[in-house]
């Protein structure tokens, strides 16, 4: 009643929100305090914004822990936890910068191994105290991030697994505390491909992943956070994955997953705890992610978090490279932990359709799990989508310095960019120079040469092949394609056979789906035949064709193969040339032969990848159904091979080991 509401009950009634921050953690940095994006800035930017708004007294405020050895090796081996120990000695000043050098996106200095014991040890220390009650939630702001590092490798600008210590901490060693199941909601813009493995037999961790995916080009740049990673045995069902298609994700695209996969499959799951790997480079303006969270989005996204657990969740800092984001972000978080105001509905744009499209195959494939992801969305949900924009990108500029994060990329709804930009933009040939932010003529000195492109894979069916001339999508593709700039059909069109092993690599593609994808080996073999199609067309649509087969951008604004190189064919000085682009499966150029007086040209992935491929490193696999089925047309309505025949040779191609 109101009589008994004295002063410390309204304080009882007020959330308890831990938060912990220590200077500490900023002596990790790069040796010579070169420029790196994980930087001590990071923290200092989140704790000076807590600070200056004063949320900071709101909040109970906490020291950094050191970690103990035991709870390092709960998820990592000893060999690791030597390592991170070790670097920052003496004895290590002259070999740190070497050893970093074998890893993955790894600096060390004499401050690494405290600052990553003190974020190992921090979040073991925030997650007890939410585990047992003493707070409701809590805050680690600490660095080195950890959702990359491996069982027995740091990776990623990640030394120690924070995230992962604390929830095996949690899990093992504080059985009183009554934890059994933890919810791991990873929504740094990267694949939390450490955690992910640290528990991938594990049911009692259900770890949750959204980030930037694009078909295992943006990092770390391989399958491990593809939706078909599901976990294994006991763990199986309990590893999800929602791979983004793009950049460009927002609150809408985060907002619709939450609500379509997420948050139904933490209804049933009905967590003990949730951890947040919290990174912030979904953050809009982030130099890395390319993806566009607000404050907004991100204090929904926690507030539905908070509904299960009885609001048990411990944020902990992973990436987020834009400090006036991260800080921004951050304060958002903290404010809906303490309830302090209603989060008011964030934003009125709707999702990508890759967007609906990742969520129904995420939900397809965990269905067999959770019965709650089997129903079929409603076709009304599912077709507000977000309207295009048109990126006019060259292939040589990548916003992101520190490194490639995947290819410029332009994707949705094709049909409309190509009704209402391309096709404009192809009549306006004098300007498209300055259009595309290059000034030379390369369009129109490329369309005076024709060369034949010699396919091998899907693009022997002639309407495949089409759709990179005129745009479209034929039956089996994943998507439309938004074609050549010059859509003028092939002058000439015929079959042949060259001394080539054909095989199939790769797991998916962003054409067919799941599956392997045509290759040829570069090295001509007279013991092998390889049938091709081949087309008449100008260097000019050859670019084009190259660029579609890489990368889902519309336009370029520099020739990826020019006439240097076809030159340099032409002399004889080589019969390969690699692209200069970040990704995609058909980087390598390849010089047949001349046929006519005109050269015949194929592509194929590079070198390096066909090591990969030999020594097993790269998968080789049969392709998709639709593919091969594709496929298997092209060379019967070419009239190359009967049926059966192109059966058999398909079948050989990807039975045969390379
Ligand atoms: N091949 C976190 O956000 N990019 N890590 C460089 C070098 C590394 C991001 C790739 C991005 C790591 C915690
Ligand atoms: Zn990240």
């Amino acid at each position: 009643m109101a009589e008994s509401r004295g002063e410390s009950e309204i304080k009882s009634e007020q959330r308890r929100v831990g938060l912990l921050y220590d200077e500490r953690m900023c002596k990790h940095h790069t040796p010579n305090h070169e420029d790196h994006p994980e930087n001590p800035n990071r923290i200092k930017a989140i704790w000076n914004k807590l600070h200056t708004t004063g949320i900071h007294q709101r909040c109970v405020l906490l020291d950094a822990k050191e970690v103990e050895d035991e709870h390092i090796l709960l998820v990592h081996s000893q060999k690791h936890l030597k390592l991170i120990k070790n670097i920052s000695s003496k004895q290590f000043d002259s070999r740190r910068a070497r050893i970093a050098s074998k890893y993955n996106s790894i600096y060390f200095n004499k401050g690494s191994s405290e600052a990553a014991s003190l974020a190992a040890g921090s979040v073991i220390e925030v997650a007890e105290r939410v585990a047992s009650g003493e707070f409701n939630s809590a805050v680690a702001i600490v660095r080195p991030p950890g959702h990359h590092a491996e069982h027995d490798e740091p990776m990623g600008f990640c030394l120690y697994n924070n995230v992962a210590v604390a929830t095996s901490f949690l899990l093992n060693e504080k059985p009183e505390l009554g934890i059994s199941r933890i919810l791991i909601v990873d929504w740094d813009v990267h694949h939390g491909n450490g955690t992910q493995k640290m528990f991938w037999e594990d049911p009692r961790v259900l770890f949750f992943s959204v980030h930037r995916h694009e078909f295992g080009s943006f990092y770390p740049a391989n399958d491990d956070g593809f939706y078909t990673m599901v976990g294994k045995g006991l763990g199986a069902g309990y590893n999800i994955n929602v791979p983004w298609e793009n950049g460009r994700c927002g609150d809408a695209d985060y907002l619709a997953v939450w609500d379509h996969i997420l948050i139904p499959v933490a209804k049933e799951f009905n967590p003990d705890i949730i951890i947040v790997s919290a990174g912030f480079d979904a953050a809009v303006g982030d130099p890395l992610g390319g993806c566009c969270v607000t404050p907004s989005g991100y204090s929904s996204m926690l507030k539905k978090l908070m509904d299960f657990a009885n609001g048990k969740v411990v944020l902990a800092l992973e990436g987020g490279y834009n400090l006036e984001s991260i800080a921004k972000s951050m304060l958002a978080c903290v404010e809906v932990l303490l309830e302090d105001k209603p989060v008011v509905g964030s934003s009125e744009a709707y999702p990508f359709e890759s967007t609906w499209r990742v969520i129904q195959a995420v939900r397809k494939e965990l269905s067999p799990f959770w019965p709650t992801l089997a129903e079929e969305l409603p076709k009304k949900l599912t077709s507000q989508k977000a309207h295009p924009i048109l990126y006019v990108l060259s292939s040589t500029f990548n916003s992101d310095v520190e490194d490639n994060e995947g290819p410029n990329v332009v994707s949705e709804k094709f049909e409309e960019i190509l009704q209402d930009v391309i096709e404009p933009l192809s009549k306006l040939k004098v300007n498209e120079g300055q259009v595309a932010g290059s000034s030379d003529t390369w369009r129109s000195d490329l369309s005076k040469i024709y060369i034949w492109y010699a396919s091998f894979g899907s693009n022997m069916w002639q309407p495949r092949f089409n759709c990179y001339i005129e745009g479209g999508q034929v039956e089996g593709m994943t998507r439309p394609c938004s074609g050549a700039v010059d859509k003028t059909p092939p002058k000439e069109i015929m079959q042949k056979t060259f001394p080539h092993r054909l095989f199939f690599g790769r797991d998916f593609s962003q054409t067919w789906g799941h599956g392997g994808v045509a290759f040829v080996n570069p090295e001509s073999n007279i013991e092998e035949k390889v049938y091709m199609c081949l087309y008449k067309i100008t260097l000019e649509q050859f670019n084009d064709v190259l660029l579609q087969e890489n990368t889902r951008v519309a336009l370029m604004s520099s020739p990826l193969f020019d006439l240097t190189a076809l030159n340099s064919f032409t002399r004889g000085e080589t019969n390969s040339v690699e692209v200069n682009l970040e990704s995609g499966w058909y980087r390598k150029v390849l010089y047949l032969e001349k046929d006519h007086g005109i050269p015949i040209l194929s592509m194929t992935c590079k070198l390096s990848e066909l090591e990969g491929f030999k020594s097993g490193e790269l998968s080789v696999r049969a392709p998709a159904e639709g593919y091969a089925k594709t496929l298997i047309r092209g060379l019967v309505e070419g009239k190359q091979l009967s049926e059966a025949e192109a059966i058999a040779y398909i079948e050989r191609a990807h039975t045969r080991p390379l």
